[in-house]
Formats: C-alpha cells, sequence, structure tokens
C-alpha cells in the first residue's frame, strides 16, 4: 500500500521522466523500486535497518538510525540526479595536482578508498539516471589516476579520486591529501571499504589523513552483495567500534552500498543532497 501511494506521488517530476529513458538500469530510480515487494524495497533502501535483524540484542542500534530520511524525501534528492536542460549534470574535468583543481564554489563531495573498492562504480551508480555521464570503471586496480570532478548543475560537485593501495599512483598523496586539507568548498569526504575485507591497514592511514584534516567525513561500506552477512557485520561491527573509540568529524552512521544491485544508492544521493545542502528534508530520521 505504501509503495502504491509513493508511486502515485512519483508520477511527476523527473524521476519519471529519467526512467523512461532507454539505457537507464531498472533499479536506478525510486520510482521503479517502489513498485518492489515491500521486504526486498525496504532492502535497497535501507540497507542497514535489514541487517539490524541480525543483531544481538545487547547491540546498540542508534547509530544505525541517525540518517533514514522518508522516501519522499528521498524522492526530492533524487531530482538532483537527474539532468536536464536546466540542471546539467556533466564530467567537467581531471586535475593531477590541487594547483590544476578548477576554482569551483558549489559544494564538493569526494570519494577516496582503496584502489579496487567501488570509487568510480559507486559514482556511476549516482549518476545511473543520466547514463551519458561517463564514469569510467576497471577491474584493473589503479584505473582511475587524476581527481576527476563531476558538475551536477548549479548544486555541487562530485570528485572521484585515484585510489591508495595496490597499484594506486604513486603521487596518491601529492594529490589527493593537499586537496582535503585545502578545499574550501569540500563539504563532505566519502571513505569507501570494501564489506567483503573490512577495515585494512591503508584504510587506518585514511581514516587518520581524514581525522586529521578536521573536516567532515562518513564512511561507506562497499560491494556488501559479494559477502555474506556474517562476514559483513563482523566487519560493520569492527568499523563501528573503530569509528566509536578513534574518530571525532566521522559520521557515526556507515552507509551500506551495493552498485552492482543499487542498494543504499538511494540513501546516499538523499545524504550528498542532504549534506551540499540542496534539499530540505522534512525528517531525516523517518523511514
Ligand atoms: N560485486 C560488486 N563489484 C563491484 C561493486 N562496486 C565495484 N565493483 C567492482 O570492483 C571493481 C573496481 O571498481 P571501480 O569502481 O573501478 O573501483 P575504484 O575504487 O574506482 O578503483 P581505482 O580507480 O582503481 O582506484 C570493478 O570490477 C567493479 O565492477 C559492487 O558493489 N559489487
Ligand atoms: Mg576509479
Amino acid at each position: 500500500m505504501f509503495g502504491l501511494h509513493l508511486r502515485l506521488r512519483l508520477q511527476s517530476g523527473a524521476v519519471v521522466h529519467a526512467v523512461a529513458r532507454h539505457n537507464v538500469h531498472k533499479l536506478a530510480s525510486l520510482h521503479s523500486v517502489t513498485a518492489l515487494p515491500q521486504k526486498k524495497m525496504r532492502n535497497l533502501l535501507y540497507p542497514l535497518s535489514e541487517l539490524e535483524a541480525y543483531l544481538h540484542r545487547s547491540v546498540d542500534r542508534t547509530q544505525f538510525q541517525l540518517f533514514q530520511p522518508s522516501v519522499e524525501d528521498m524522492a526530492e534528492a533524487e531530482k538532483l540526479f537527474c539532468s536536464s536542460p536546466a540542471h546539467k549534470i556533466d564530467y567537467y574535468t581531471s586535475a593531477e595536482r590541487m594547483e590544476h583543481a578548477p576554482a569551483l564554489k558549489q559544494p564538493e563531495v569526494c570519494f577516496i578508498g582503496r584502489s579496487n573498492v567501488g570509487k568510480s562504480s559507486l559514482i556511476k551508480a549516482l549518476f545511473s539516471l543520466t547514463p551519458e555521464v561517463e564514469v569510467r570503471v576497471s577491474k584493473t586496480p589503479g584505473h582511475t589516476r587524476k581527481m576527476n570532478f563531476f558538475r551536477v548543475g548549479k548544486a555541487f560537485t562530485v570528485i572521484d579520486m585515484p585510489g591508495y593501495g595496490h597499484r594506486a599512483p604513486k603521487d596518491f598523496v601529492d594529490m589527493v591529501e593537499p586537496y582535503l586539507y585545502t578545499r574550501k568548498n569540500l563539504v563532505r569526504t566519502f571513505l569507501l571499504v570494501d564489506g567483503s575485507v573490512g577495515l585494512q591497514k591503508a584504510d587506518m592511514i585514511a581514516l587518520e589523513m581524514c581525522e586529521e584534516t578536521r573536516s567532515p567525513y562518513a564512511v561507506v561500506v562497499t560491494k556488501m552483495d559479494k559477502c555474506g552477512v556474517g562476514v559483513l557485520l563482523t566487519n560493520l561491527l569492527n568499523l563501528q567500534r573503530v569509528v566509536e573509540t578513534q574518530t571525532s568529524s566521522c559520521f557515526p552512521q556507515p552507509f551500506l552500498i551495493s552498485s552492482l544491485h543499487f542498494s543504499g544508492i538511494y540513501l546516499l544521493r538523499c545524504f550528498i543532497a542532504h549534506v551540499t545542502g540542496s534539499v530540505t528534508l522534512k525528517d531525516t530520521c523517518k523511514s
């Protein structure tokens, strides 16, 4: 009933317009997700709340529920990810050094993480309602070698970063660190961690670097489709413990995603729209 009600409310506007395009993935938009059975829909929209069922009663759940906007709010946010003549989403430029970074005024969000963790795939999934925006992904680690800037109309900019770790560009530190420390309009950094392997040593170094910059960041747990619930929960709880005990600028709620199955993509779109000030949510904690 809830899904039907929502679908009716989504009948107008950019969401439906985007779905009508040929090469848009069938799960790219909320419109198609709300047509799914309730449980499947919840899995895709609020992946963390689904995992909660497996947690022991003694585990504190409050940090998993900090950001749980309504589906209507997610739909508002989703409109920002649909390109139109008045709101163009496009690849803007690439930079190898901070000095080459474009002088843009819009708020920025950037994605960092180990090579192959799924940064470019996540950005591709976020922009899946605008498939003409080309975001290159690859099986080979170290594929993204520059900072790639994508403009989302006049609302905000998304930056795909080169990875660190195996086969990463040697100058990752020269490129990304200065950006994180000095970029004035950077409103959120997303640190990606592979859900199937959990926090690695290189991730801990990145986490410390994010802490040092003192600017807000959030952790995104990727590839949740690749591992079983047991492994995912173990890695997630370990991450929670680290965030709780060793960080002060990290958003306490991790974002769980699968760029392959679109789990968590709608929620992350909404969080990005929220932190960049592009939408005013009615309620950040209502599901
Ligand atoms: N199963 C699964 N595979 C994924 C997911 N996200 C990314 N991948 C795969 O992981 C590989 C690396 O993805 P990329 O998005 O290119 O990774 P990256 O972090 O941008 O890598 P670099 O640019 O090398 O730093 C590709 O083969 C993707 O198809 C996911 O959610 N699930
Ligand atoms: Mg990449």
